[in-house]
C-alpha cells in the first residue's frame, strides 16, 4: 500500500504524558499502519482509530475518518467526558481476563485486611502486643455486598464466595449468579445494602452513578460487623464517592473502616485527610493495571478483525454510558 493510504491509529494521552510505551507496544502488532502520537498525526483524514486515555478535550473532533476509539482502560467516563467526542463513534473497552484478574486479587486483599483485621495486628506488633481476637467469625458468617456486577464484580464475586464469604451483588439489570445472591435497580438497592456488612464498589462512573456512595447510602448498611461498623472499599470510580460523606461517616461511626483506590481528585492532593485518617487505606488507583504489551494485543487484534469486516466486541451502549 502507498504510504499516503495507510491508515493511522493514534494514541491520545494528556497534554505532557508520553505515549511512546504505547506506540512501541502497538507497532509491531498493526504492521500495516502507522501508528502515531496525537502531535504527528497531521494527516488527519488517514486516522482510522484512536487509541485514548484522558485525551485532550475535543481532539478526536479533528478526524473526519475516525472508524472507532478504544479506552486505555476498562472504564470510559474519562471518554464520554468530552462534548466533542463523535455522537456514534464506536467506543471499545479493555475486557482482559489479566485486567480482571488483578482486580480480584486486590478485592480479595481488603476484604481480607478489613475482616482478619491485619491492621489492628501491624499496630499489636508495633507496640508488641500479643493478644489475640477471640470473635474472629468465619468468612460464611462475612455478608460481602458488590456494587457493579460486571467484568469485574462477578469475577471478584465467585472469588469471594470461592474463599467462604456470604457474597451478595447489586447491578442495573437482574442476573442470576450461582452462590451469589442478586439484587437490581433501585428496589433493590435497600435490601442489597440493608445485608452488606464489607460493600465493595466495581461500579462505572456515569449520569446515574456519580456520588451515589454517600451518607444516605452509608446509612443504610448492616451494623452488625465483627469489625465494629461498616466498612467500604471502592476501585470503581472517584466520582462515585462523596468523600466529605466517607470522613463524616467515619466520624460518626457509621463506616467503620474505608479502603479507597480512586478518588474525586486524581492524584490525590496532599492536603486530604484520607493520607492520614486511621480507618483508611489509600492506593494510588492501581487496583487493576495490565501491561502495555496485554492491552495492545487486545486492541491491535481488533483492529485487525474490524479491517477484515468483524463486528468490534465490548462496545459501549452510549445510552447506559458504560
Ligand atoms: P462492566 O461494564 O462490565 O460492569 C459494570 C457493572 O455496573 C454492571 O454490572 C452494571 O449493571 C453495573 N451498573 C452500571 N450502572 C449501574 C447502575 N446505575 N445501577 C446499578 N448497577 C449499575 O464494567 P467492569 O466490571 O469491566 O468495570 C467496572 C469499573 O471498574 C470500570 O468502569 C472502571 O471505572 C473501574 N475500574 C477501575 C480500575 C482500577 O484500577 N481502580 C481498573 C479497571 C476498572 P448491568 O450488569 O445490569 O449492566
Ligand atoms: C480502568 C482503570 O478503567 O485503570 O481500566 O481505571
Amino acid at each position: 500500500m502507498d504510504q499516503d493510504e495507510r491508515h493511522i491509529v493514534v494514541v491520545a494521552m494528556p497534554a505532557g504524558d508520553d505515549p511512546g510505551t504505547w506506540i512501541e507496544a502497538l507497532r509491531p502488532r498493526l504492521p500495516n499502519f502507522d501508528v502515531l502520537s496525537l502531535d504527528a498525526a497531521t494527516d488527519t483524514a488517514r486516522v482510522a482509530y484512536v487509541v485514548a486515555w484522558k485525551h485532550p478535550r475535543g481532539a478526536l473532533a479533528r478526524f473526519p475518518n475516525l472508524k472507532a476509539v478504544f479506552s486505555l482502560g476498562a472504564g470510559v467516563d474519562h471518554l464520554l467526558s468530552d462534548p466533542d467526542l463523535p455522537v456514534a463513534l464506536p467506543i471499545v473497552r479493555v475486557v482482559d481476563p489479566d485486567l480482571t484478574s488483578r482486580m480480584s486479587e486486590w478485592v480479595m486483599l481488603h476484604v481480607l485486611m478489613h475482616h482478619r483485621q491485619q491492621r489492628l495486628y501491624e499496630w499489636q506488633q508495633f507496640e508488641k502486643i500479643w493478644a489475640d481476637d477471640a470473635t474472629q467469625p468465619a468468612a460464611k458468617d462475612v455478608r460481602v455486598g458488590i456494587m457493579g456486577l460486571g467484568v469485574m464484580g462477578q469475577d471478584s464475586a465467585h472469588k469471594l464466595a470461592m474463599m467462604g464469604f456470604d457474597v451478595a451483588g447489586w447491578s442495573r439489570t437482574p442476573k442470576t449468579l450461582p452462590g451469589i445472591e442478586t439484587f437490581s435497580g433501585d428496589a433493590g438497592l435497600g435490601p442489597f445494602l440493608a445485608r452488606t456488612q464489607i460493600l465493595v464498589s466495581l461500579l462505572p462512573l456515569t449520569s446515574a452513578t456519580r456520588g451515589i456512595l454517600d451518607l444516605g447510602l452509608f446509612r443504610q448498611l448492616a451494623r452488625d460487623s465483627h469489625v465494629g461498623g461498616p466498612v467500604l472499599i471502592n476501585a470503581g470510580r472517584g466520582g462515585l464517592q462523596n468523600e466529605a460523606d466517607i470522613l463524616t461517616a467515619l466520624d460518626e461511626g457509621l463506616l467503620r473502616a474505608a479502603t479507597l483506590d480512586v478518588f474525586e481528585t486524581e492524584p490525590l492532593p496532599q492536603t486530604s485527610e484520607f493520607w492520614h485518617h486511621p480507618a483508611v487505606m489509600v492506593t494510588p488507583h492501581n487496583a487493576a493495571i495490565s501491561s502495555p504489551q496485554t492491552i495492545a494485543a487486545f486492541i491491535a487484534d481488533q483492529i485487525e478483525a474490524a479491517e477484515d469486516g468483524e463486528p468490534l466486541e465490548h462496545v459501549v451502549d452510549r445510552n447506559a454510558e458504560y
